[in-house]
């Protein structure tokens, strides 16, 4: 899988570059304010977590951390109110303010000898503080076994004052064409939520696999979660084709989506589900092919790529949707429902009479504006529900009179950043994920010494060069782009391993580019940051690349 030189590399870096660094606050993302202070305040057995009587939430947090500080370091902190009067000997208290300069998710962190005052406004913001903490904190506080070493277990003085630069920080994760288990999705929401994202997009259906449970449609997953073999290798048509015979599934059950987005929760971070429509839709078709344009019969894909098989907008194919997002909207707390609309080839609905017969009907101009149609009562179905649609940027694309789609729907742009603009201007909210910046299926280092990755070489300095809304787009297009997101599409990535891969440090530059004030901004900082991130993924057991600094050298 690597060449023999990254090799050698990995075993130089692993003598000489992965040492703390000389940074004694190590955080990423960089908090938007940091005052050094001498000194160090010292956890141990007599540390007190103090939290404000009565505040269930702020109860939790800090029993979240103690927890943590026990497993790794067999310290029992005690958590006491603020009516029991003790005087503890050294103290970590939180403390809730009504300043709103903080905002939801700020917070102030005052770490000096004897005490560390934490004060924010919102859970959220003593939750991310106390992620900051475990950055301070040795590397190996993160350990999900008590740490055997003797270990100093301090955090250095200072002053942090911080708060996000976007509300939407988000990371995606593709498990349609490979499938992972819940408890690796658990992993992967803990390392977002220890890098203050607050959002998973769970990309749950496209052609090659249905996952997740439905129970009015019971043939979805039952049919529409398998395959019968998987392609191996790139699927350019060039490249020759082969397959490796094994049949391929895996889906939630809706108990186990509720325990994903309880465990999410948990950690301040919200699940959008996306359920793809009309395109990418061929496990779906597969399972119920009355809802196509040819009435099939359909396979769920082998291959990858892009398939002409597509939903048919017949009135019971919206029905058939409507019950399926009334499932999904049931299981899912957050304002989001993603729908897709990306990559929706037209040829099914040229061929279709019943589609050319709609769009005379309809007035439309063509197929393009037929997916607006189909996107405006999708729309307006999730909208009747008190929800927020959002779909990617090409459910822009036939956009125009007499159907429009509604600008309260939110749009993702990843076909570069001109579509998020375009929209942005039209008075959507934007999430911003271009696949040159954010993509994490691309390449990250020399191919010839890669896991074999998507196409496109994306190395760390880029992705952290990312600006989603730089200061020359106008205000009134800035404040429509809520936030960033780094998307991680599976069709090379069979493993967790192999997904951890090829996240890990790229998350953590995108974290931190859509936390960070942009003035704090800088690479040769983030770069210095790196051997203490790497530190902390050993110790959560996470696989990671240290491909930048082979392409450094
Ligand atoms: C495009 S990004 C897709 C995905 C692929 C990805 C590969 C998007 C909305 N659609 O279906 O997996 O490219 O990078």
């Amino acid at each position: 899988m690597f060449g023999k030189g990254f090799l050698w590399l990995s075993v130089l870096l692993s003598f000489t570059g992965l040492a703390r660094s000389e940074n004694r606050y190590p955080i990423i993302p960089k908090p938007a304010r940091i005052e050094a202070r001498e000194g160090r305040f010292i956890l141990s057995s007599t540390t007190v977590v103090r939290v404000p009587a009565g505040n269930a939430e702020l109860r939790t947090v800090a029993e979240q951390f103690a927890r943590q500080v026990r497993t790794a370091s067999g310290l029992a902190l005690q958590i006491q109110s603020t009516n029991e009067s003790v005087s503890p000997e050294r103290m970590l208290e939180l403390k809730p303010v009504g300043d709103p300069g903080l905002g939801a998710e700020g917070y102030r962190m005052d770490i000096r000898p004897q005490t560390i005052t934490i004060e924010a406004v919102q859970p959220a913001g003593f939750y991310y503080a106390i992620q900051s903490l475990y950055q301070l904190l040795p590397p190996q506080i993160l350990s999900a076994s008590r740490v055997a070493a003797p270990t100093d277990w301090f955090v250095p003085a200072g002053w942090i004052e911080d708060k996000p630069r976007y509300q939407y920080r988000g990371l995606h994760l593709d498990v349609a064409r490979h499938f992972f288990p819940v408890s690796f999705l658990k992993k992967y929401i803990d390392l977002l939520a220890l890098h203050k994202f607050n959002t998973f997009h769970w990309h749950l259906t496209d052609d090659q696999g249905w996952r997740i449970e439905i129970k009015k449609y019971p043939k979805l997953t039952q049919v529409g979660s398998q395959r019968r073999e998987t392609l191996i290798g790139h699927y350019y048509e060039a490249d020759p084709q082969e397959f490796d015979g094994q049949p391929y599934g895996g889906f939630y059950t809706q108990d186990e989506v509720r325990e994903v987005v309880r465990y999410a929760q948990s950690k301040h971070v919200t699940v959008i589900p996306e359920i793809e429509m009309p395109g990418h839709a061929l496990a779906a078709l597969a399972a119920y092919p009355e809802y196509g344009c040819s009435n099939g019969p359909y396979e769920t894909a082998t291959k990858w790529g892009i398939f002409s098989d597509i939903f048919c907008p017949y009135e019971k194919t919206f029905n058939f949707l409507e019950d399926i997002l009334t499932e999904v909207m049931a299981l899912f707390h957050g304002p989001y429902i993603h729908i897709g609309g990306d990559e929706c080839p037209k040829a099914a609905w040229k061929k279709s009479p019943y589609c050319q017969q709609l769009i005379k009907k309809l007035k439309l101009k063509n197929e393009n504006q037929l997916q607006s149609y189909f996107t405006a009562r999708i729309d307006r179905f999730i909208t009747s529900k008190g929800r927020k649609m959002i779909g990617w940027d090409e459910i822009m694309d036939g956009s125009a009179p007499p159907i429009q789609v509604s600008p309260s729907a939110t749009v993702m742009s990843w076909r570069g950043v001109e579509g998020g603009i375009r929209a942005a201007r039209l008075g959507h909210d934007v999430i911003m994920t271009p696949e040159n910046f954010v993509y994490l299926d691309h390449y990250q280092g020399n191919r010839a010494q890669e896991p074999l990755a998507f196409g496109r070489l994306t190395p760390l300095g880029e992705t952290y060069s990312y600006d989603p809304s730089p200061a020359s787009l106008p205000a009134s297009v800035q404040k429509h782009m809520i936030g960033v997101q780094a998307s991680v599409w599976t069709e090379y990535l069979k493993t967790p391993g192999q997904v951890e891969y090829m996240v890990w440090p790229r998350a953590a530059a995108v974290a931190e580019l859509a936390w960070t004030p942009v003035e704090q901004k800088s690479w040769p900082d983030f770069t210095q940051r790196l051997p203490d991130l790497f530190r902390r993924l050993d110790y959560l057991q996470t696989a990671y690349s240290r491909t930048y600094y082979a392409v450094r050298v």
